[in-house]
């Protein structure tokens, strides 16, 4: 469905159903893959709704995505994931360990994982994952999260054969520098959903992303 991990991570939403109204929701998705989205991340955290609204919420969201040809992952919730048909999962640390994620799903998916260090790293990469994600700089949105001190990050980027996408902080303004790093794409929530038009931010932070990756795709 999507040409490579490398292109489809160039600029992931991750959604966040706090910034905006709810009837929003689906419509600043789309708004976001009409100007170039290339991944959507699914995370659900704001604790407003029961597992039936999430997963009819899910429904539409992985059809749109897929209209769009633009793969979705489910962050923490694998019975989700599987119940949408979503094309894969992104766990963190403190989520399902990777190994019984993957064992469960039926088979193919795409499976991200949040590292912080070498080791979480090393880990992930034995045991499968697709992509990796690391926080980059500071942010407000995440509460329990540290980004990663640049010189750790970049050699982590240098020891990791794996694709991956800086999270955290991440707006138009400072989205080359992780790419400089070696990271393939970027992850953003309030860049996109605060933005006073997500249109405009979509395409800004992806052009920045897109020029800082040249032909590295
Ligand atoms: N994981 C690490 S930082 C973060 C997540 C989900 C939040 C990123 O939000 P923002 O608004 O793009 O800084
Ligand atoms: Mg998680």
């Amino acid at each position: 469905m999507y040409k490579s991990i490398n292109a489809a991570m160039s600029l992931c939403l991750v959604t966040d159903a706090g910034f905006r109204p709810a009837d929003e929701f689906l419509s600043t998705v789309e708004t976001a893959l009409k100007n170039g989205a290339t991944m959507v991340q699914y995370r659900e955290k704001s604790g407003r709704y029961c597992d039936k609204e999430i997963y009819d919420r899910g429904i539409e969201l992985v059809t749109l995505c897929h209209r769009f040809g633009v793969p979705l992952v489910v962050d923490d919730r694998l019975d989700i994931a599987m119940a949408i048909g979503a094309d894969g999962l992104h766990i963190g640390q403190n989520d399902l360990p990777l190994p019984v994620a993957k064992q469960i799903w039926p088979e193919g998916g795409i499976f991200g994982v949040s590292v912080a260090d070498l080791r979480e790293m090393r880990l992930a990469q034995e045991q499968g994952a697709d992509y990796l994600g690391v926080g980059a700089f500071p942010t407000t949105t995440k509460k329990d999260y540290s980004n990663v001190e640049a010189k750790l990050l970049s050699s982590m980027v240098k020891e990791s054969s794996l694709p991956m996408m800086a999270i955290g902080g991440i707006q138009a303004e400072n989205a080359s520098i992780p790419i400089g790093w070696g990271c393939v794409g970027v992850a953003v929530i309030s860049a996109i959903w605060k933005a006073p038009d997500p249109a405009v931010a979509t395409r800004h932070i992806l052009e920045t992303v897109r020029k800082a990756k040249g032909d590295r795709v």
